[in-house]
């Protein structure tokens, strides 16, 4: 018998205290405009929905079609939902915020609309990575309180993966889930059932043009990955898409880096709504997360699209990271 998101929800909620009705409908507006934004990829190359909608956003990133697509279905499906207090997206400057009767209002959510999307012309998975906190309550709190909150405060994180098929993964910190979208009924069907990362795997992914600008310790890391110093024999795999990278290491293990570099002193992905989500996955899933020597779910955010390095993967690998900065001289 299959199990749908929706019925999952509505089953975990029965366990968890936050998780009234305002959840699952709060969910049901992610999972129909993850189903509208699959719709227009499934068609990408025949519905002028390709290439850029000639302007650009707040990161200064030519903005595809499809960005401006999945960025306005996600702010409608969920900013409907009395329960949303504000929603934070790669693609808007500042968060958009709205005055809910007293009482509604119970979450924040921020999102990266479609990840990757520059992959979307040569037909590469792309993905929509989303987390979901609490509004703060206390009177003292501004609306950026609530959206600035650590990624240890995420009541749940995912991503949606357009790939071959369409999965949707999701945590609310008790498991990970892979649902696998079934065009057939319209609806996100359980697929892989508690998920868990391989404590080892064979894979590293990292971009390695940008090698020579990598701090030292990040050199030595790769290197020694390489020759396999720690025993591993590993491949190198990389896609330039971080939701497929990602997936690819939660079900095969390994370690998925994205190191600071010349052009980005801060790394180049997001913390709040791409790296605090796939860590609270990583971490849910038995895997670690950090920005290159603290977990990234601890870090206090400053801005809503401020920068971290990341080094995400198999317990064995991060901890050899953690390993070889304590201890450079495993190096040699
Ligand atoms: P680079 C895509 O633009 C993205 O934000 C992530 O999806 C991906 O992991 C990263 O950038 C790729 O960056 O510098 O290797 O092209």
């Amino acid at each position: 018998m299959i199990t749908t998101f929706q019925q999952h929800i509505l089953h975990q909620q029965r366990e968890v205290p936050y998780a009234s009705g305002d959840f699952s409908w709060l969910l049901s507006g992610l999972t129909l405009a993850a189903k509208m934004i699959e719709a227009k990829i499934r068609c990408a190359g025949l519905c002028n929905i390709v290439g850029t909608a000639g302007q650009t956003n707040i990161q200064g990133e030519t903005q595809q079609k499809l960005d401006v697509f999945a960025n306005e279905a996600l702010l409608h499906c969920l900013g409907v939902r009395d329960c949303v207090a504000a929603l934070v997206s790669e693609e808007n400057d500042e968060p958009v915020t709205f005055d809910r009767p007293p009482g509604e209002g119970k979450y924040v959510i921020v999102f990266d609309p479609l990840d990757g999307s520059s992959n979307i012309d040569v037909n590469v998975n792309v993905g929509t990575i989303f987390s979901i906190y609490r509004r703060k309550e206390d009177e003292r709190s501004s609306g950026l309180d609530s959206v600035l909150q650590p990624g240890n405060c995420q009541v749940a994180a995912g991503y949606v993966l357009y790939g071959p098929s369409t999965m949707l993964v999701y945590t609310a910190g008790r498991g990970v889930y892979g649902f696998t979208l079934d065009p057939t009924i319209g609806a996100f069907v359980l697929s892989h059932d508690r998920m868990q990362m391989p404590e080892r795997g064979k894979y590293y992914s990292c971009n390695e043009a940008n090698a020579a600008q990598f701090p030292e310790h990040y050199r030595s890391y790769l290197e020694d990955l390489r020759i396999s110093k720690a025993g591993q024999e590993y491949s190198s795999r990389y896609i330039g898409s971080l939701v497929a990278d990602f997936h690819r290491t939660l079900l095969k293990g390994g370690v998925f880096l994205y190191p600071p570099t010349a052009g980005h002193p801060e790394g180049k992905l997001r913390l709040l709504y791409e790296a605090n989500p796939l860590a609270l996955i990583a971490e849910q899933a038995g895997g670690l997360a950090i920005n290159g020597d603290e977990a990234i779910l601890n870090l206090q955010p400053r801005g809503i699209h401020q920068r971290t390095p990341l080094v995400v993967g198999g317990r064995s690998e991060v901890e050899r990271f953690l390993d070889l900065i304590r201890e450079p001289q495993l190096a040699r």
